[in-house]
C-alpha cells in the first residue's frame, strides 16, 4: 500500500459557477443530482454492477487476456524477463501465405565464409565478395519452379513442398542425393521464409525495433533497429548476401547508441551485444566490433551498484543506471546471461574490466544461500547481493537463461572453470530430483515449477531450451543420462505444438498428471499465444546435429510449415498470435519479435543443414539469442 502522499486520486469536478449554459451541462448536473438522491445502498449496487460487467467483459476478450497475459508471468514483456507493452490497437486479418512463386527476388544465396576472430585481427577482405560463394543450388530452387499452389482445405495458398508432408517422412539413404535434395529444399524454404519476413520489415519497419506487420508500421523498444541487428549474422548464415550488405551499411552509417535512451541490461546485451560480437566473428568486418565495444562500454553503468549485481536498465545516452520503478530487485536469469557477451568483449579489446564485472556476478550467485539442490530463485537484490522471493524454482522465465550459460561459460573458456561446472551438475540433478513428472497419458517427461514445496505442472515454452542444452553438454562429454533426458524433453516440447490445434505451441503448457486423462496438454485461455519463439526449434537443431535422427528434422519441418500457415503474413513478415487452439480465428498480435529472425529461422536453418561445419559446435557456443561466439583456444 503506497502512502497517502502517494495515493492516485481520481479527482470529480463539477464546475464552480453552477451557471449551465447549455443542454450537456444540464443533463450531467441533472444526473448528478438524481446520483447524489440514491441512498448509499442503491449507489453500491450500481457501482457493484458496473464493475462486474467490466470485470465479465475483460475477462471474456481473449485478445485483451493475451496481450495482458503475453508477459505476464509476473508482469512480462515476451520472455517474462521485462514488462509488457500492451498495445490494443491489433485488429484481425486472415492471413493467407503468399506463393512462394511470388517470391521471385529472393533466390540470391550461398554459405557464407565463417570465421573465427582472434582478438585484434584486420581482415576485411572477402567480404560480401564474389569470392563468397556457395554451391550450385539452382537444382533444388522450387520457389522458381512452381505454378500450380496447392489450395489447402482452410482456402490457404500453400507451399507444394509444405502441402506434401509425407513426401519428407521417409528421407531414405541419409546421404543420398535424395536425401541432400530434401536438405537443400528445406534450407530454401528456409531462406524463402526469411526473405518473407525481411521484406516485411524492410517494407514497414527500417531502422525500427520490431515490425508490426499487420497494422504495416513499427514499434520501437529501444530505438536502435533491434530485429536489423539481431538478423544480422542469420543473414550471414543464409548466405543472403545483398540483404547483409545493405543492413550493415545502415549498422555502419545510421546506427548511434549516443541517445537518451533507457535500455534494458539483458536484451540490449544478448540482441546488440551478442549479435554485433559474432557478426564481426563471422565476417572480419572491424566495423561491427567497433559497434560492440561502443554498446559494451555503454552498458557498463549497470554494474554500479552497492553489490555489484547489476541494474536492470540503462540510460546509454547519460551513462546513468537504475532498477525497475517498483522494485530494488533483478531477475537472476538476466543478471546472470550477459557473460558470454561481456567475457568475450573483454578478450577482444584486452581490457578485462567486462568479464571482471561480469564474473563478480557469477562468483555471488555461486556462494549464495537460497537455493533448493542447485536451483535458483527469480530475483535478487541489487542493495544487498541476496535471492529475493526465495521458495519458487523454475526453469523458465526469469530463470531459464541461468542454467544455461553456467555451461556455455564452461565451454567458452575451454571447459576449466570449475564451480561453473559444478553447479550447471548440481542444478541438472536438481530439476531431476524437484521438478520432473510424467503427464498421463502419454507419459510425457516434463520440468514442473515448485512453489513453497508445492509443485505445478506448469511448463513454460522457454523450458524447452533445456533439451538442447542437456544434449550439448552431453556432447562435452557429461552423463550420458544427460542426452537421455534430453531426448525425453523434446519429444515433450514437440507434443507441445503437436497436441494443439494449430500445431504451435501455446506459451505455457499445463500437464495432466491424473489417471484418466485423455490429453497430455492442457492449456490456460491466458496462455494461448504463440510469440514465434525459438526454444523447441533450437533444441531439435542440438539434438539433430548430435544424433542424425531424422525425426528432429521432420518435426522441425512440420513447426515451419504451421508458422507459415497461421503467422504469415501476405504483405511480408510474420506475426505472433494469441490463440493456438484456434484454426479459423488465430488471431494475430501484430508483432513480429527480432528473436523470430534472430533466432527461430537460423535455428531451422542450421536443423536443416547437414553440413556440421556450418557454425561448428566444437568451436562455437550459442548465446542465449542464438548469435555464435568463439570457444576460445585453451591457452587463453
Ligand atoms: C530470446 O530473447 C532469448 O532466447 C531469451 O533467452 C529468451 N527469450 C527470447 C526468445 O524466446
Amino acid at each position: 500500500m503506497l502512502p497517502p502522499s502517494k495515493r492516485d486520486f481520481v479527482s470529480l469536478t463539477l464546475g464552480e459557477s453552477g451557471n449551465y449554459t447549455n443542454s450537456k451541462q444540464w443533463r450531467r448536473q441533472s444526473c448528478w443530482r438524481r446520483w447524489k438522491q440514491l441512498s448509499r445502498l442503491q449507489r453500491s449496487l450500481i457501482l457493484l454492477t458496473l464493475m462486474l460487467l467490466l470485470v465479465c467483459g475483460i475477462a471474456t476478450s481473449p485478445t485483451l487476456i493475451g496481450h495482458w497475459r503475453g508477459g505476464a508471468v509476473g508482469g512480462n514483456r515476451n520472455d517474462g524477463k521485462q514488462p509488457f507493452v500492451v498495445d490494443l490497437k491489433n485488429e484481425y486479418r486472415f492471413i493467407l501465405p503468399e506463393p512462394p512463386s511470388e517470391r521471385k527476388d529472393f533466390h540470391r544465396r550461398g554459405p557464407p565464409i565463417l570465421q573465427n576472430r582472434l582478438p585484434f585481427k584486420t581482415n576485411v577482405s572477402g567480404l560480401l565478395g564474389e569470392e563468397n560463394h556457395g554451391p550450385d543450388l539452382k537444382n533444388v530452387d522450387k520457389g522458381s519452379e512452381r505454378e500450380k499452389p496447392i489450395i489447402s482445405w482452410r482456402g490457404a495458398v500453400v507451399d507444394e513442398e509444405q502441402a506434401s508432408d509425407t513426401n519428407t517422412k521417409e528421407s531414405g539413404n541419409q546421404d543420398g542425393p535424395a536425401s541432400l535434395a530434401l536438405a537443400e529444399s528445406r534450407l530454401e524454404a528456409v531462406r524463402e521464409a526469411f526473405g518473407h519476413a525481411w521484406k516485411g520489415y524492410k517494407d514497414f519497419a527500417w531502422g525500427h525495433d520490431e515490425l508490426k506487420p499487420i497494422s504495416k508500421s513499427y514499434g520501437e523498444w529501444f530505438g536502435l533497429g533491434l530485429t536489423l541487428i539481431d538478423a544480422l549474422d542469420t543473414m550471414w548464415i543464409l548466405g543472403l548476401k545483398e540483404e547483409f550488405a545493405e543492413a550493415r551499411e545502415w549498422v555502419d552509417k545510421e546506427l548511434s547508441f549516443d541517445k537518451n535512451v533507457d535500455v534494458n541490461l539483458f536484451e540490449s546485451t544478448i540482441r546488440i551485444l551478442g549479435g554485433l560480437l559474432s557478426t564481426y566473428h563471422l565476417t572480419g568486418d572491424l566495423m561491427f566490433l567497433d559497434k560492440a565495444k561502443d554498446i559494451g562500454s555503454r552498458l557498463m553503468p549497470a554494474f554500479n551498484t552497492a553489490s555489484k549485481i547489476p541494474y536492470s536498465d540503462v540510460n546509454i545516452g547519460k551513462g546513468t543506471a537504475h532498477p525497475p520503478r517498483w522494485t530494488s530487485d533483478s531477475t537472476v536469469a538476466e543478471v546472470t546471461s550477459i557473460q558470454l557477451e561481456f567475457r568475450e568483449l573483454s578478450r577482444l579489446t584486452g581490457d578485462p574490466k567486462y568479464k571482471l564485472a561480469v564474473m563478480e556476478v557469477m562468483d555471488q550467485v555461486h556462494k549464495l544461500d537460497g537455493k533448493q539442490d542447485g536451483l535458483v530463485p527469480m530475483f535478487i537484490n541489487t542493495n544487498n547481493g541476496l535471492f529475493t522471493h526465495q521458495g519458487i524454482y523454475t526453469l523458465g522465465a526469469r530463470a531459464d537463461s541461468y542454467y544455461e550459460y553456467l555451461l556455455k561459460q564452461w565451454i567458452q573458456g575451454g571447459k576449466m572453470e570449475n564451480e561453473l561446472l559444478d553447479d550447471y551438475l548440481l542444478a541438472v540433478e536438481g530439476v531431476k530430483k524437484n521438478l520432473l513428472k510424467k503427464s498421463t497419458p502419454l507419459g510425457l517427461t516434463f520440468v514442473g515449477e515448485l512453489s513453497h514445496g508445492h509443485f505445478s505442472p506448469k511448463m513454460d515454452h522457454l523450458v524447452c531450451f533445456l533439451p538442447g542444452t542437456l544434449a550439448l553438454g552431453a556432447h562435452y562429454g557429461l552423463p550420458a543420462d544427460h542426452m537421455e533426458l534430453a531426448k525425453q524433453l523434446i519429444e515433450t516440447c514437440y507434443q507441445m505444438y503437436a497436441q494443439m490445434e494449430t500445431g504451435l505451441s501455446p506459451e505455457i503448457a499445463h500437464f495432466n498428471m491424473h489417471e484418466g486423462s485423455t490429453k497430455d496438454v492442457d492449456v490456460k485461455i491466458a496462455d494461448r499465444h504463440n510469440l514465434l519463439r525459438p526454444e523447441t526449434v533450437e533444441s531439435l537443431f542440438y539434438l539433430y546435429r548430435f544424433t542424425k535422427d531424422k525425426k528432429y528434422q521432420q518435426w522441425g519441418w512440420e513447426i515451419l510449415q504451421n508458422f507459415n500457415k497461421y503467422t504469415r503474413v501476405p504483405t511480408g513478415g510474420y506475426t505472433s498470435i494469441n490463440n493456438v487452439r484456434d484454426l479459423a480465428y488465430p488471431s494475430p498480435r501484430d508483432k513480429m519479435e527480432s528473436f523470430f529472425l534472430g533466432e527461430t529461422l537460423k535455428y531451422f536453418y542450421l536443423l536443416f543443414s547437414e553440413d556440421p561445419d556450418l557454425i561448428s559446435l566444437d568451436k562455437y557456443v550459442f548465446n542465449t539469442e542464438a548469435h555464435p561466439l568463439p570457444i576460445w583456444p585453451q591457452a587463453e
